[in-house]
């Protein structure tokens, strides 16, 4: 299922939530800010070790005190207008997506779930529409190619009201391939 919500992803008790990291992994600000606010120290001293992530690639840690198991940190691009922003920001929700099937075959499961907020749309100054349609489209890809991934149920989560209209009449324009 890919479905869209309004709130706040920190709450959120799903296998995994994204995080719209920075390149060294550091706290920031945004939602960045408010995941490492409540998932408490560990997950600094976790991601020290990591220390750096490319732009795109995506890297998985505990959680700690977060109500969900596992989070997906990935950076995502600082807009740009050029044409590498759509592929930068397309690899952040595909690779993503790869870290948790992984996850899904590596403990068996039969279904998992993972919630994304709206990728560099804040502070990295994504306009909202498009950074939108690249989400929905790449996810739709990805499943359509890779049928297995289907069993990840994807929840995209929006901060702002804005967005979730967005996400809903975008998606409202999917459907699964047979
Ligand atoms: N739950 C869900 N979405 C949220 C929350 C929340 N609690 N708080 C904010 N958002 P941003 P970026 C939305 O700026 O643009 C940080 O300092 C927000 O409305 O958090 O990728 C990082 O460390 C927006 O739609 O991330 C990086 O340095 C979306 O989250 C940099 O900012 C992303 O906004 C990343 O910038």
């Amino acid at each position: 299922m890919i479905t869209t919500i309004k709130g706040d992803i920190t709450g959120l008790d799903f296998d995994i939530i994204v995080n719209a990291a920075n390149n060294h992994l550091l706290p920031g600000a945004g939602v960045c800010g408010a995941i490492f606010a409540k998932a408490g120290k560990e997950l600094e001293k976790e991601c020290q070790k990591i220390g750096y992530v490319k732009t795109g690639d995506a890297i998985m840690t505990q959680a700690y005190d977060l109500p969900c198991r596992k989070i997906i940190h990935t950076p995502g691009p600082i807009y740009s207008g050029s044409d590498q922003d759509e592929e930068c920001l397309s690899a952040c929700y595909w690779n993503s997506l790869c870290l948790a099937y992984d996850l899904l075959i590596q403990e068996k499961r039969e279904r998992l779930s993972i919630a994304f907020p709206c990728i560099s749309t804040g502070i990295y100054g994504y306009p909202h529409k498009e950074a939108c349609q690249i989400a929905v489209k790449t996810v739709y890809q990805l499943m359509n190619e890779y049928p297995e991934a289907r069993k990840i149920d994807v929840l995209f989560v929006c901060y702002l009201q804005q967005d979730y209209e967005l996400y809903k009449e975008e998606l409202s324009h999917y459907a699964f391939r047979r």
